[in-house]
């Protein structure tokens, strides 16, 4: 009984197989979901509204692109979990949550590593970046490069923030990133991770008192509208990952494979632009909503994070952060 049930399952693994590469082959329409935390609007909607227009123009529309904002389809965990299963076909989620997965991926939000969005660039287009992403068809990933997620400002609604010190005791939303909750608390302040899809409401019921995104999703997402005081820190350079199920990717046709992976460089690179072109006016608009923004020595705050990076010593790569600490000088 058990043998036939098996030669049964057997049978049908073998035929979807051979269904599915010969859809590949001979060129079937292909469908992706991509599934993201944030607004249409925001850097992230945008970049994939391009992406989704240059897939379709290089697959002479065979294969088409679907994006689901505002954790429609889950939490960015939950949007690494099923890209690598293959139940949601693609996700942009920011670097923040794939340690929990992928732990290499811990160097890059560390606080105050990239100077400049450019060095960052330099860096996650480079080997290292490389290596990273090589580490992601293991669990049926792949990343088709390194977007833009942006400078991270932290906002309260108690009081203005110009010193770490003046942090302390407060409820700081981070994103699931170990890194980022021990540098908040090194700060003084309380860290509490949490899904974005959450922080509105749980900011909105005093639940937390403040959080750190980049402006852009602090604008789009409308945290300022219960935030008072913002103020520019910019302790993380958060990076992002567009990633695509490795099965979904390898049973294209290599026409519609390689259409997928231009657009996907092109628009990244769109992506980027539109970020920091952008990234000023959203400042503007928070501080011309009612927001206080302040401005901060950055000096003081580098100094308040480097017991993170004493803190990690031991967990991080430190190959990794030498090869990123030699491009950034
Ligand atoms: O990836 O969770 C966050 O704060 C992120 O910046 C956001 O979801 C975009």
């Amino acid at each position: 009984m058990m043998k036939k049930s098996l030669a049964i399952v057997c049978c049908v693994a073998l035929f979807s197989a051979a269904f599915l590469s010969c859809r590949g082959e001979g060129g079937g329409n292909v469908q992706l979901r991509v599934g993201m935390t944030l607004t249409m609007d925001s850097h992230y909607g945008m970049g994939l509204q391009e992406f989704a227009r240059l897939v379709e123009l290089y697959t002479d529309g065979t294969v088409t692109v679907e994006i689901f904002p505002n954790s429609l389809l889950g939490n960015e965990r939950d949007l690494i979990e099923s890209v690598s299963m293959g139940t949601v076909p693609m996700a942009l989620t920011s670097t923040g949550p794939i340690p929990n997965f992928f732990p290499d991926f811990a160097v890059l939000d560390l606080p105050y590593l990239f100077p400049t969005r450019e060095i960052a660039y330099y860096v996650l287009d480079g080997e290292v970046g490389t290596y990273l992403l090589n580490q992601l068809p293991a669990q049926g990933i792949v990343g088709l490069g390194f977007w833009e997620n942006g400078f991270r400002h932290v906002t309260n609604r108690v009081r203005e923030i110009r010193t770490p010190a003046d942090l302390a005791g407060l409820r700081i939303r981070t994103m699931e990133n170990e890194i980022h909750m021990d540098t908040y608390r090194e700060y003084g302040a309380s860290p509490l991770p949490m899904a974005m899809g959450e922080v509105f409401m749980a900011l909105q019921q005093g639940v937390i008192d403040g959080q750190e995104n980049p402006a852009i999703n602090i604008y789009t997402s409308r945290l300022h509208e219960v935030q008072g005081f913002m103020s520019l820190t910019g302790n993380f350079y958060s990076a992002a990952v567009l990633m695509i199920n490795r099965g979904i990717l390898e049973r294209m046709t290599a026409e519609q494979r390689d259409g997928v992976l231009q657009a996907a460089t092109e628009a990244k690179h769109w992506q980027r632009n539109f970020s920091r072109e952008n990234d000023q006016d959203a400042i503007d608009r928070i501080r011309a909503a009612g927001t206080l923004v302040t401005e901060v020595d950055l000096d003081v705050w580098i100094a308040a994070s480097q017991a993170t990076y004493s803190n990690f010593e031991a967990a991080l790569n430190q190959a990794l952060v030498q090869r990123i600490r030699a491009a950034t000088q």
